[in-house]
């Protein structure tokens, strides 16, 4: 069967966001006085938590905390997307390796592309004017995100929603990933997954992806003829 669409995961996949991310929360934390940090280590074990406002009630729950109001928690998330926001708008962030070259063949083959993520639109969009100087919906046909969907990765809804809007079926699709998560996400839609492991999911288990690279450099060319099934 021929391969009609990519879907990309956009935090750890399309660059190096999660330490922005982090710094982002922190300043938030700050600004509020609630005098909460995240290091690296800590972060990196929050990560098992998708989405930014999960996150923080689960670190709340992890401190033995009262739990936050929810229009607390809110709030303090819509400002560590502001901060995050402007932090883009800046140019702090580039493309990993072979994410350009891989979004031009594919366009130059036809084929449809799609993102399938866990943050917000709103950070998709700033994020896709840093790397390729496009709003995300110039750049991708379908954008799934954050809060559109009941359960984040590892369920598979985003996935599921993206392939919605491709219109394509999840054996015509090939997913990209950098986090075990998102790999159960995509496998549990049914997607074949390529995943490059980012700097705070290097130690995550794989299992299930089709190929682990480095960088998406490396990716085989035949990846992108056919999808390998009938
Ligand atoms: C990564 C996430 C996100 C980001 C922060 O998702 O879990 O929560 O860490 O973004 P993905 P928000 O790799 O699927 O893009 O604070 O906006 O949730
Ligand atoms: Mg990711």
């Amino acid at each position: 069967m021929r391969l009609r669409a990519l879907i990309f995961d956009v935090d750890g996949t399309l660059a190096e966001t999660e330490d922005l991310h982090r710094t982002a929360f922190n300043k938030a934390f700050a600004e509020s006085g609630l005098g909460w940090h995240w290091n690296r280590t800590t972060y990196g074990q929050l990560l098992q938590v998708t989405g930014g406002k999960e996150r923080i009630a689960a670190h709340a729950a992890r401190s033995g905390l009262p739990p936050l109001p929810a229009e607390t928690i809110a709030r303090l998330h819509s400002r560590k997307t502001a901060i995050y926001g402007e932090e883009v708008a800046r140019g702090a962030l580039g493309a990993r390796p072979g994410v350009d070259a891989l979004i031009a063949k594919a366009r130059a083959r036809g084929l449809r592309l799609a993102v399938a993520t866990t943050t917000s639109p709103e950070n998709v969009d700033a994020l896709s004017l840093c790397l390729f100087g496009r709003p995300g919906a110039a750049v991708f046909d379908v954008i799934a995100a954050g809060d559109e969907v009941a359960a984040k990765k590892p369920a598979p809804d985003v996935y599921l929603l993206a392939l919605e809007r491709l219109g394509v079926d999840a054996s015509a699709a090939l997913a990209f990933e950098d986090s075990r998560n998102g790999v159960l996400s995509a496998r549990a839609a049914g997607l074949r997954v390529v995943v490059t492991p980012a700097l705070y999911t290097e130690s995550d288990d794989f299992t299930g992806a089709t190929l682990v690279l480095p960088d998406l450099r490396g990716l085989p060319a035949d990846l992108l003829e056919d999808t390998g099934r009938t």
